[in-house]
């Protein structure tokens, strides 16, 4: 595909052709149930929800689903695998397949195990899984671990961690890990809760957004539509972003159709700025110092509610801007620009993603623009506010649940009297961490529920291996993918199929990324008893404690009626009180006590705490530190790895991203001087290299990326890197990834 044929907006007529072909294939009357069933979206954690007849973001709005959602739903009601599917394929033959390949081989439907050198996966029954369970989870507490992905329920979630700390184990990591870790890390130093402050109906009030290290247009659909209606309403968007996405620059949505159709789409950055991969702490900075110059920091309000304000401010006064130009490459006229329409404006909204966590300074990143809101007077006030955009549909609930390494004393305090014992006070380990260890031989058993530890890690030969030394590995999940097939255990693999949110027997909750709790109603799967054997996560998760810990001081076959999980969440997580009743009252709710419209935080004294944010320092390695023998035609360039249009993390289910013109998954988006520099043409096959691994054969697109940084899709690009953490939260670097193009 050439440069011209990309579109001009994001959003726009791809996206209508998608909803077109998935309601004309045969399942499509069956996607329309589902799209009618009242459960939250399956994908990411904007937190639209379904109910009958239409579909309601948070402020009670109707709206349509996104592409997004479809085609997550699609891919949950694809055929089960066929009965005889494993015997006919080794575990050779299945290694062959790409993330795809793996999807498309339809639904999980029933109990497998693969044993040390066995060839193929073996049909067990839901009895053998639980001998097995048995066994490996009756190991040392700190051998024993899981890992999991925030697709599952806020039920599942919290029973899990309750029989992981009942067996005196806090290895709980989670995919927050490799995701948001950094600003639950750093929101909570600076204002003593890790969420966003800012709920939807407030951001309908903001007059700015500072839109930072996120592709929205296609991995938060929704929250394009609250853009367009910013800029209606004469407000201003400031983007931060290497690379320009098209949909940040013009979006067409379907909710706005005459402007989709005559204007092509609506405005939506007022300032697209392109900084240096890694050097937003740097641009934040400069911002300050800007602020200040400008006399636009609002000392009462930095005087009245927080504490640590005068060193930020010294600090940024006493960076020259040259330091600051010199690391994060934007100028002091541009910065001057922007600090000046932040201060200017009256509500202004700081929403960052992975562009700003995936750092080994992540939590500086963090840090620094929620000093820029406070500087500026932007916390604890409606329409204004910092605003992590979270990822996977409920990985917040996961995190409230206490599926964390840094669990809050209050839920400590309450687990512990649930349990009728202390908690264990073994560090847990974070999902870096656990391949660390699992590598050192440290772990004997693996729970994963959800998601695919291997191939969302750093450095997979790394991933690989490590998980190659723990005894067993259990994989709940609802579709295979490449974990199944390269994540093999030492002794005993085992995959485990459940249901999905919109299919299981009970009633289930989720969190969203801006604090707000729907409820799930049950469903019916597609897959009929005669086809299939699955049974839902709570089930799993309750029969193995059931088995391993009796009925005192829990009864958790009672609790495989989930509405008494809701009552010891309501009991025992902070902020959740209203979940206990809620079958009854039906009532959605925003958690309380992390919204702030008022400048009174959660930390102990109330004010916010700034703290200095010191400049990273980013050095480009030079050609020859990638131990090349021969001398090469090439360049070196700071990659961004990251998702395209057509997948959801791990999980692909289109090859092409069309908004950036890059037609497969084996493509390296670079800027076209850099093409030039590195004496290529566009479409050239190259050989990318990292301190990890090489891959061959990557076509070339020539794109509107800054000069000196490349992009390309993960997972595939993760056998080149090792992981450089940010060791605050765990984070790896995976947008800061310096390696050689060449020939
Ligand atoms: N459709 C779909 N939706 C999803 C997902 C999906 O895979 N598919 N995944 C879900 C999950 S788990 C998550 S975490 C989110 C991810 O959502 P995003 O964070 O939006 O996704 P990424 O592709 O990781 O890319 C983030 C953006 O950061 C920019 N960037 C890279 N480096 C830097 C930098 O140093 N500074 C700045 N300022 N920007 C930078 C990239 O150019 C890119 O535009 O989406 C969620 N929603
Ligand atoms: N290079 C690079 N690497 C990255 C990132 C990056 O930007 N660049 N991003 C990181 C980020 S932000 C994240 S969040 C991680 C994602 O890491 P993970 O969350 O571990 O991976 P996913 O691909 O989201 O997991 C998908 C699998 O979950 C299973 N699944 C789906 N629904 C359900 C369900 O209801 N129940 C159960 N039990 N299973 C289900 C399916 O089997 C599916 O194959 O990847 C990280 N890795
Ligand atoms: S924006 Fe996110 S939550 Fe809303 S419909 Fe799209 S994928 Fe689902
Ligand atoms: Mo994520």
């Amino acid at each position: 595909m050439t440069q011209s044929s990309k579109p001009e907006a994001g959003g726009g007529l791809p996206v209508v052709q998608y909803w077109v072909e998935n309601s004309l294939s045969p399942q499509g009357l069956k996607l329309w149930q589902t799209l009618n069933h009242k459960s939250a979206c399956l994908s990411c954690a904007w937190g639209t929800g379904g109910q009958e007849g239409g579909f309601v973001n948070e402020a009670g709005e109707s709206l349509q689903r996104c592409a997004k959602s479809v085609e997550a739903i699609a891919s949950e009601l694809q055929a089960p695998l066929k009965a005889h599917f494993f015997d006919q394929y080794t575990i050779q033959g299945l290694q062959q397949l790409n993330s795809q390949q793996c999807d498309r081989l339809g639904r999980l439907s029933y109990p497998l195990l693969l044993k040390a050198g066995g060839s193929h996966y073996q049909r067990i029954s839901w009895e053998q899984v639980y001998q097995i369970a048995e066994q490996a989870f009756r190991q040392p507490p700190e051998r024993v671990a899981c890992y999991s992905s925030g697709r599952s329920s806020n039920e599942a979630a919290y029973l899990l961690q309750l029989m992981m700390r009942a067996l005196g184990s806090n290895n709980l990591a989670d995919c927050s890990d490799l995701c948001h870790a950094a600003s639950t890390v750093g929101l909570k130093q600076v204002f003593g809760s890790g969420t966003s402050m800012v709920s939807l109906d407030s951001l309908k009030h903001a007059d700015c957004v500072v839109l930072v290290g996120s592709n929205a247009p296609a991995n938060h659909p929704r929250l394009m539509n609250e853009l367009i209606k910013l800029r209606e309403r004469n407000g201003k968007i400031i983007i931060i972003n290497p690379q320009i996405e098209v949909g940040l620059v013009k979006f067409a949505s379907p909710a706005f159709p005459i402007k989709s159709l005559l204007q092509g789409g609506s405005d939506i950055s007022t300032f697209y700025v392109q900084p240096i991969p890694g050097s937003d702490t740097a641009l934040f900075v400069g911002i300050q110092k800007s602020l200040i110059e400008q006399n636009l920091v609002k000392q009462d309000y930095l005087q009245a509610y927080t504490q640590g304000w005068q060193e930020v401010i010294n600090y940024a006064q006493q960076t020259s801007w040259e330091n600051i130009t010199n690391t994060c490459g934007v100028s002091p006229e541009e910065i001057t620009a922007v600090a000046h329409t932040i201060g200017k404006s009256e509500r202004v909204v700081f929403a960052w993603a992975m562009g700003i966590t995936q750092h080994s300074n992540g939590v500086d990143n963090v840090k620094s623009i929620a000093n820029t809101a406070l500087l500026t007077g932007n916390a604890g006030k409606l329409g204004a506010g910092t605003m992590p955009i979270r990822g996977h549909s409920n990985v917040q609930g996961f995190g409230s649940m206490g599926v964390t390494i840094r669990l809050r004393e209050e839920i400590k305090q309450a687990l512990s009297q649930l349990l009728g014992h202390s908690l264990s006070e073994t560090p847990g380990y974070d999902a870096r961490a656990l391949i660390d260890a699992a590598e050192a031989g440290k772990i004997n058993s693996l729970f994963c529920l959800g998601g695919n530890l291997y191939a969302a890690n750093p450095d997979l030969h790394q991933a690989q291996r490590a998980l190659g030394k723990i005894n067993t590995i259990f994989y709940v999940a609802t579709k295979p993918n490449l974990g199944h097939f390269h994540g093999l255990a030492a002794q005993n693999t085992l995959i485990l199929p459940v249901y999905n949110r919109f299919e299981n027997p009970h009633k289930t909750t989720t969190e969203s990324g801006n604090n707000f709790v729907r409820l799930n109603n049950e469903g019916k799967s597609h897959l009929q008893p005669n086809n299939s054997d699955l049974i839902s996560e709570v089930e799993l998760i309750t029969e193995i404690a059931h088995r391993l810990h009796g009925e005192t001081p829990i009864n958790w076959r009672r609790l495989q009626d989930t509405t008494y999980v809701r009552q010891l969440i309501a009991k025992t997580i902070p902020g959740y009180a209203k979940i206990g009743d809620i079958d009854t009252t039906k009532s959605e709710f925003t958690i309380a006590g992390r919204i702030f419209t008022e400048p009174k935080f959660a930390t102990p004294d109330g004010k916010a705490q700034l703290s200095v944010t010191p400049l990273p320092e980013l050095n480009i390695p030079p050609v020859d530190s990638f131990s090349i023998s021969t001398p090469v035609q090439g360049i070196v360039v700071i990659l961004g790895t990251g998702r395209s249009y057509g997948q959801h993390n791990t999980v692909v289910y289109r090859s092409e991203d069309k908004y950036r013109g890059m037609p497969h998954r084996h493509c390296i988006l670079m800027n076209p001087n850099d093409i030039k520099k590195g004496g290529f043409e566009e479409h050239q096959r190259v050989k990318v290299k990292g301190d990890a691994g090489e891959l061959e054969n990557i076509e070339i697109i020539s794109g509107a990326i800054r000069e000196g940084v490349g992009f390309m899709f993960y997972p595939e690009a993760n056998v080149l890197f090792k992981a450089h953490i940010d060791p605050r939260c765990g984070t790896p670097a995976y947008k800061r990834v310096p390696v050689l193009v060449y020939r």
